[in-house]
């Protein structure tokens, strides 16, 4: 009888993904955190949010499915089992995001906190309209999500750029890497969306000192910060300062240090801040079941596993 699966999951959610590895579990008994059973033939731990040191006592374990794309909070358990991790990486969650981020570009773009703000005021006002290949937009992170996000931004027209760890190659994408190409990136960028995952290095990244590098005198009317990636990349007192000062023309904001953004966050009211409670991105169950269902079988027959998560570099 093979090993079983724990689910851990942080959220409402928690019941649901239990019920489907049920389904789809080929024959494994699958547990529900906090009821564990007996920890010993625990093999598989898919987990969001997991509390840390819970996966330190199941000393069978011997593959962990990060079940959502940022490993930030697994790779911070202090106790963490020497096993792969492997994480959430599908189309069905990258055009989900992407379409985020190009909806919220889209709104910058063509001027719709204007628009809005006109017809609170029964205002009939039409602005200029540049068009969308006179607006310089760049994208940090060019993994799985960026790389799609750039490209369906470049097909609407954008000028689009990239900037990521190492080199990449993208048709009809400007890309940048490395510490050295963030200023020339930042430069020529009018709309900045930020897709990296939180690491030690890019930890505090989207600060006043990076948005001071923004280009602000071109089509797009000012700079605009997109943050999808993870809220500890941003400073939130940075954003509401450049905002106040203009150094921002408006920030949309999809995650933050402390989830859920507390009421008291002058965020929520300031009127060129656009708020979301983390949704940019989400995957369907069965699609990501589906997918950790084959992980296991790739485990089970010693072939090599896929979006396995390399811990030095954390993501
Ligand atoms: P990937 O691991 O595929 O891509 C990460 C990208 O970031 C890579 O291009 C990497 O460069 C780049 N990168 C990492 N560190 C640096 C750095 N210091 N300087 C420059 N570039 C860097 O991740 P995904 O695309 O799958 O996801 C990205 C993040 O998006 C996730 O980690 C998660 O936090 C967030 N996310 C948020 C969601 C939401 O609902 N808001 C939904 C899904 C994801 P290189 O390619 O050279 O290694
Ligand atoms: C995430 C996700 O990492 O939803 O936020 O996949």
């Amino acid at each position: 009888m093979s090993g079983a699966i724990l689910v851990a999951v942080d959220g409402p959610q928690a019941a649901q993904w239990a019920e489907l590895f049920r389904s789809h579990g080929e024959g494994r008994p699958v547990r529900l955190w906090p009821e564990i059973g007996d920890a010993s033939d625990v093999e598989i731990a898919c987990v969001w949010r997991a509390p840390h040191g819970l996966l330190a006592t199941l000393p069978k374990l011997r593959l962990i499915v990060n079940l959502a794309a940022g490993v930030d909070h697994l790779l911070a358990d202090p106790n963490l089992p020497d096993v792969p991790i492997v994480r959430a990486a599908h189309a069905d969650l990258s055009m989900r995001v992407t379409e985020y981020v190009v909806l919220h570009t889209l709104r910058y773009h063509r001027r719709q906190p204007l628009y809005e703000a006109q017809q609170r005021q029964r205002l009939w006002k039409e602005h200029p309209q540049p068009a969308a290949s006179e607006v310089a937009v760049g994208v940090m992170g060019l993994g799985v999500i960026g790389t799609e996000a750039v490209r369906v931004l470049a097909r609407i027209g954008f000028r689009v750029a990239g900037w990521s760890t190492s080199e990449k190659l993208v048709d009809g994408v400007e890309t940048f890497h490395g510490p050295a190409g963030l200023d020339p990136f930042l430069a020529r960028t009018e709309i900045l969306i930020c897709l990296l995952p939180l690491t030690k290095t890019t930890r505090g990244i989207l600060n006043r000192s990076l948005f001071a590098r923004l280009k602000r005198d071109g089509a797009a009317g000012g700079a605009f910060l997109i943050n999808a990636g993870r809220g500890r990349l941003q400073i939130d007192g940075d954003i509401l300062a450049a905002l106040d000062d203009g150094t921002l023309s408006g920030a949309t904001l999809d995650v933050f240090p402390h989830e859920p953004l507390p009421p008291e966050s002058s965020l929520w009211a300031h009127p060129k801040a656009t708020i979301t409670p983390h949704n940019a991105g989400d995957i369907l169950p069965d699609i990501l079941v589906a997918e950790v269902m084959a992980q296991v079988a790739r485990l089970d027959r010693g072939e090599p596993l896929l979006n396995v998560v390399d811990r030095t570099r954390g993501y």
